[in-house]
């Protein structure tokens, strides 16, 4: 709608809706930022800003130094070679380079001066419960759900030891070790006591149930999340879809807990560029469409990384009320593709899926994260609610706000609940 040709009534919706939508709180729920007990994992500030893995990525295409040469740097190096090749010699217009510059201007920084180091004084100067105080404040978000794997060996033994929650992080239990590297995992969990062997007889199968209950408690798991290869295929003889099979949907079962699939990663294409060295493929939904076919009990979370799979993602979601498609993940959380895919879900589900998820390793990225796809959302709504008016149905104010809320969390909130 262009604005110069908005009649009263239109220019009074585009009002309400961009102050209902842009004042809803967030629940975030899937981030890789962590609880500030876990404060040396805490990622903040300008260096690790700019040495987000998309930012590496991006840098390696003008950089010709060789990868290894750039790893054993230290990460203010990293940091001022990224910042030198990705906003000084070329301008920072990508969607990762733009965030940046879109959290230092929220936080009141003067960014033309295109000052490097005042930036890295200045965040010397914060204090990190306040810095991440602010950052909340001005990213909209009430809560964050984090990404939790007892495969990892810096976060297990804080688990393990016990620590008091801050209450805006909830937590979500990762389990792709035990699902696309099985056999690497059963050593792994008999040496912390599961009584496991790479062989999925009975008894192992009742010990990874133990396992995942003990874990579901000690994290107070919202769900259990996995990202999995294009190529993954359920039901199927693979150790993984034994797994999904007889031990992850009956634990998912009898804690009530959705079970989040994330199909389409192709981990390490370039194993060069380490966590930026990951690529996308298409993925053969079928294997979602069994999952919720055959086990109605169960509640699907799906999120996918290729483009093209999203269509399908919103068919099956119009065909299977057990799954709940959330989030533009990775390499779709740009704009163009926020727009396009929000655009498609609306049209094809209405209000029943979250559209969009921070993905956040950074504390400070939740501000551009939010603050760009909000900007998106809005919009999409704006358009829709215009659609509405002109057949004579004028949304009002509190059902803005009530669609808004149920975007931002509600939704994925009722679904839980079922
Ligand atoms: O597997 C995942 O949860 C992905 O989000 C990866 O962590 C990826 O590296 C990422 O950060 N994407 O945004
Ligand atoms: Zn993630």
């Amino acid at each position: 709608m262009k604005p110069a040709s908005a009649t009263p009534a239109q220019k009074k919706l585009a009002a309400q809706v961009e102050k209902i939508v842009g004042a809803t709180p967030v629940t975030d729920i899937h981030t890789h930022l962590y609880d500030p007990a876990f404060r040396n994992l805490l990622a903040w500030g300008i260096d690790d800003l700019l040495t987000y893995h998309y930012l590496v990525a991006e840098s390696f295409r003008h950089c010709t130094m060789p990868y290894e040469k750039f790893w054993v740097l230290p990460k203010a190096r990293q940091a001022e070679l990224i910042w030198q090749e990705l906003f000084i010699e070329n301008s920072p217009i990508s969607e990762s380079c733009r965030g940046v510059l879109t959290t230092l201007q929220a936080l009141g920084l003067d960014v033309k001066k295109r000052d490097l180091p005042a930036l890295r004084a200045w965040f010397a100067r914060q204090k990190p419960d306040e810095h991440a105080a602010r950052c909340l404040e001005l990213a909209g978000v009430a809560s964050i759900c984090m990404t939790n794997s007892p495969f990892d060996d810096l976060e297990r033994p804080l688990w393990e030891r016990g620590f008091r929650r801050d209450k805006h992080f909830t937590a979500a239990l990762r389990v792709d070790p035990l699902l696309v590297a099985w056999p690497e995992a059963a050593p792994r969990l008999a040496k912390w006591g599961y009584a496991t062997t790479p062989a999925l007889n009975q008894k192992t199968i009742s010990e990874v149930r133990r396992f995942l209950a003990d874990w579901t408690r000690r994290i107070q798991a919202r769900y259990l999340m996995v990202s999995l290869p294009p190529h993954f295929q359920y039901p199927g003889p693979d150790d993984g879809a034994q797994l999904i099979e007889r031990a992850v949907l009956p634990h998912c079962r009898e804690f009530n807990l959705p079970f989040a699939v994330m199909p389409g990663v192709k981990r390490a294409v370039n194993p060069q560029l380490q966590m930026a060295g990951d690529g996308v493929g298409l993925s053969n939904l079928t294997t979602l469409q069994n999952l919720c076919a055959a086990n109605p009990e169960n509640k699907f979370l799906a999120t996918v990384l290729a483009r093209e799979n999203q269509h399908e993602l919103c068919v099956l979601a119009r065909k299977f009320r057990n799954l709940h498609i959330f989030g533009c993940w990775w390499f779709l959380n740009v704009p163009s593709l926020i727009d396009e895919t929000t655009r498609m879900r609306v049209e094809l589900l209405g209000l029943s899926f979250t559209p969009q998820h921070s993905d956040a390793r950074v504390f400070d990225q939740l501000i551009y994260k939010w603050r760009h796809s909000r900007r998106v959302i809005t919009d999409v709504l704006l358009e829709k609610y215009s659609d509405l008016a002109a057949t004579g149905w004028t949304v009002t104010p509190a059902e803005i706000g009530r669609d808004a809320r149920h975007l931002f969390g509600g939704a994925f909130e009722e679904f839980c609940r079922r």
